[in-house]
């Protein structure tokens, strides 16, 4: 369970960050699934390579990582901030390789890419690292998630970051999210938050999870392998709506990484509304 001020937090600032979740040797543990001959198969079976910044659907491919997003320590927890009833969205491993320029990521909120009715929408990050400055740590902008859904296109597209740069401009709004190795983040997908490149000559090796309360139901881009898993409680199949209006991503070049699944457009209507897309 989260404490009464950390809950606070959560929804005053946007995020958190909680050391010494996961012990030394769980740690470890999940670190030698990655170097196992098991995961070495399940990526070639994929045909994925290891430095893949950000591989996604982690819980089909190792039961370490199906039993992790169902840990206790992670989902009683974020139960305190999203209710009882929680589902997968999508999994993914975030290596951040030390290789230059890669696993930069501009300011964006989460839930541009995929929006749902309602915004009990969330990321927690297991780092298998210490995230530092250095090896590309997120930065997030205070309180951001209270601004709603922001602008992230260019040209009507899709831009996949926000464009709107005076959000992240004055450095005190600003907090760096440096969980050490065992330890967690969590923000509401609202919440602004980027991260330059690795720097440090060093890997750095995150897990996410992206829950959501199990009444969000999501509007756009792609249904993941994993995404509708059962993670606690039950399942209602009842929709919680808020009242507010969300921008699609509307992609520009169909990614197979990014999809529309619920385009509300039929192939004909879309002729007819003069789209291409
Ligand atoms: O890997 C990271 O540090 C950040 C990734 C990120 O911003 C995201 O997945 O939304």
């Amino acid at each position: 369970m989260l404490s009464s001020d950390q809950i606070q937090q959560y929804h005053e600032e946007g995020f958190l960050v909680i050391d010494n979740v996961f012990s030394d040797d769980e740690i470890e543990d999940l670190r030698a699934v990655l170097n196992s001959r098991e995961w070495v198969d399940a990526l070639n079976e994929r045909g994925l390579q290891e430095h893949t910044v950000h591989m996604l659907n982690i819980t089909t491919m190792h039961p370490a990582f199906l039993a992790l997003a169902r840990e206790p320590k992670v989902t009683e927890r974020i139960a305190s901030l999203i209710g009882p009833d929680i589902q997968l969205n999508h999994s993914k491993l975030a290596i951040k390789p030390p290789v230059a320029g890669k696993g930069l990521f501009h300011w964006h909120q989460d839930f541009a890419y995929f929006p749902h009715t309602n915004t009990d929408v969330l990321a927690v990050m297991i780092m298998l690292d210490d995230a530092t400055p250095e090896n590309g740590c997120m930065s997030v902008v205070r309180g951001s998630h209270k601004l709603g859904l922001l602008n992230h296109t260019k040209d009507g597209y899709f831009a996949g970051a926000c464009l709107e740069d005076h959000h992240w401009a004055e450095e005190s709004n600003l907090a760096r999210v440096t969980p050490r190795a065992g330890g967690i983040s969590i923000h509401h997908a609202l919440t602004l938050h980027g991260s330059p490149a690795n720097i440090s000559g060093h890997p750095r090796r995150g897990i996410v999870f992206q829950y959501r309360a199990a009444d969000a139901y999501q509007l756009a881009d792609n249904l993941w392998d994993d995404g509708g898993l059962l993670i606690r409680g039950k399942r209602t199949d009842k929709v919680r709506c808020e009242a507010a209006t969300f921008q699609l991503p509307r992609f520009k070049h169909r990614d197979p990484q990014f999809g529309s699944i619920w385009r509300q457009e039929s192939d004909w209507a879309k002729e007819m509304n003069g789209r291409e897309d």
